[in-house]
């Protein structure tokens, strides 16, 4: 199991407090779908995706986006069960959706650049550390149920 050091647990929670979820969490899936155009096929419903400006201005990306960063905040709530919060939503990305569990790491590096360009300088060194340890885990626990 995962160890968090109280000053790890106070940089999330704190820094978290502070995100614009529905902006970030739409800026993140689409600048994952413009960087790795293969993603794309996730979503055959979403309508217009042919370009990067398409994307960004998708409003199905940003519900989704929205959506995706949302659960991703819930764990935050309980650092210490984290495969336990995505347990369901791992059986449901291999089982129904078929997405290949390499595609949950792309999804948290665009969200690490869209953090630091919205926060700045608010995202520290250490905080982006704790994020970066955040996205392991929380991709290790997405890709826990899959067989
Ligand atoms: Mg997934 C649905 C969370 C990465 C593709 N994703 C969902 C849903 C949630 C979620 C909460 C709605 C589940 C429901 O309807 O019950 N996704 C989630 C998280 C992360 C993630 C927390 C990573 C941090 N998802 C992810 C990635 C892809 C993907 C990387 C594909 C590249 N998700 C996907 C698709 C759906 C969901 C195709 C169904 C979309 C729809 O048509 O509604």
């Amino acid at each position: 199991m995962v160890h968090w050091t109280a000053e790890e647990k106070q940089l999330i929670t704190c820094f978290w407090s502070k995100v614009d979820v529905p902006t970030v969490g739409g800026e993140a899936l689409a600048c994952m779908m413009v960087m790795y155009p293969w993603t794309q096929r996730f979503f055959p419903d979403f309508g217009n995706l042919s370009s990067a400006t398409a994307i960004c201005g998708n409003p199905r990306v940003k519900a989704h986006g929205k959506k995706v960063l949302t659960s991703f905040g819930d764990c935050i709530k309980n650092l210490d069960n984290i495969k336990e919060t995505f347990a369901k939503l791992s059986e449901l990305h291999c089982d129904k959706l078929h997405v290949d569990p390499e595609n949950f790491k792309l999804l948290c590096s665009t969200l690490l650049i869209v953090l630091a360009g919205h926060y700045g300088k608010d995202f520290t060194p250490a905080c982006h550390a704790a994020y970066q340890k955040l996205s392991n885990v929380v991709a290790h626990a997405l890709a826990y149920r899959y067989h």
